[in-house]
């Protein structure tokens, strides 16, 4: 059953859990601070309400989210690993249960033989599970959990506060994105009156870039090219060993480049071990980058999308780059 609304997805939750001892939380592959935030929250949560919980995560979870009270309780899954035993699995932040991964693809029929628990805020999120609560006008899956244990009448300790404070705040890039509402902010609010540690969180996300990250972002911003509001950067095998970065860095390098001013698209080609080339799109809103990915097998978002491709760097750029002109342009005549 899909409920929109937190009061009336509170009575058939509060029902499965009563039946339900030991609970398995999962979240999506490559989790993020909403993945990891909106799991330990809800660990906390039902750990005060003297439920055992285990928190599986599908991948390693970005660093900052290290920084979480719990964290320490999160296991990360091998594949080939089997699922803990439980009596109910708990889904946050996930769209669809194939994003849950190796997890997904190696215990299908488990997953949906339990009663299953979908809290989530992807428009895509058809459900699912035996109850999910999905709304999708919420800028991260935080804020529906945080709805959600107000209609249950839950209690919010500081560290489930803590949690959820750094899953809202990474979701909205500190509150930026079109989809912050008032009522965001509210929650917001109330998460600190709850006694969340702003500045742990503030810290760990904000004042934590490894100088390798920043000397990368630095070499591939030396050679910014740009034409007609569409930006890029070429990051090469070569830079990152001069560098000392890994595959995250380019995050940092993105997330620089789409603040850019008079930045409609932007892209990051990056030249990967195996040679082929790993492209990170980015656009305003109404210029469609999702179309542009997926013309070479990849996907996202219609205002951040990505893709692999099997060529040299040179012609990554020569074939991108009129692809993203030509979202631009649909833009302008829309
Ligand atoms: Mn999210």
């Amino acid at each position: 059953m899909i409920y929109t609304d937190p009061q009336q997805a509170a009575g058939p939750i509060r029902a499965a859990l009563a039946d339900a001892q030991r609970i398995l939380l999962l979240s999506h592959v490559n989790p993020d601070g909403d993945a990891i935030g909106s799991m330990l929250g809800t660990m906390h949560v039902l750990r005060a309400l003297g439920k055992e919980v285990i928190a599986l995560a599908s991948s390693a979870p970005l660093d900052y989210c290290a920084a979480l009270p719990g964290f320490a309780d999160v296991h990360i899954y091998r594949p080939g690993e089997s699922l803990p035993d439980c009596d109910l699995i708990w889904m946050v932040d996930v769209a669809h249960l194939s994003r849950a991964g190796a997890i997904y693809d190696e215990h299908q029929a488990t997953l949906v033989a339990r009663p299953l628990i979908i809290v989530d805020h992807h428009a895509t999120n058809d459900g699912g599970g035996t109850v999910s609560l999905i709304r999708a006008q919420e800028p991260s899956c935080a804020d529906v959990l945080f709805d959600l244990f107000a209609a249950l009448g839950w209690p919010l300790s500081p560290d489930a506060a803590t949690c959820l404070f750094l899953g809202m705040m990474t979701d909205t890039q500190s509150f930026q994105t079109p989809n912050v509402k008032p009522a965001t902010l509210r929650r917001a609010a109330a998460l600190l009156e709850a006694g969340a540690d702003k500045q742990l969180v503030v810290d760990a996300v904000f004042f934590s870039i490894p100088p390798s990250t920043l000397r990368l972002t630095g070499m591939a911003m030396a050679h910014l090219q740009q034409d007609d509001g569409i930006f890029w950067v070429v990051v090469t095998q070569e830079m990152m060993q001069t560098a000392g970065a890994d595959e995250k860095a380019t995050d940092d390098t993105v997330g620089r480049l789409q603040r850019v001013a008079g930045m409609r698209a932007c892209a990051l080609f990056r030249e990967r071990a195996d040679g082929t080339v790993k492209i990170s799109l980015r656009s305003i809103p109404g210029i469609d980058v999702a179309t542009v990915a997926r013309l070479w097998g990849g996907g996202g978002h219609r205002q951040a999308a990505g893709a692999t491709l099997q060529m040299s760097l040179e012609a990554a750029v020569a074939a991108v780059l009129p692809a993203l002109r030509q979202a631009v342009q649909q833009q302008r005549h829309e």
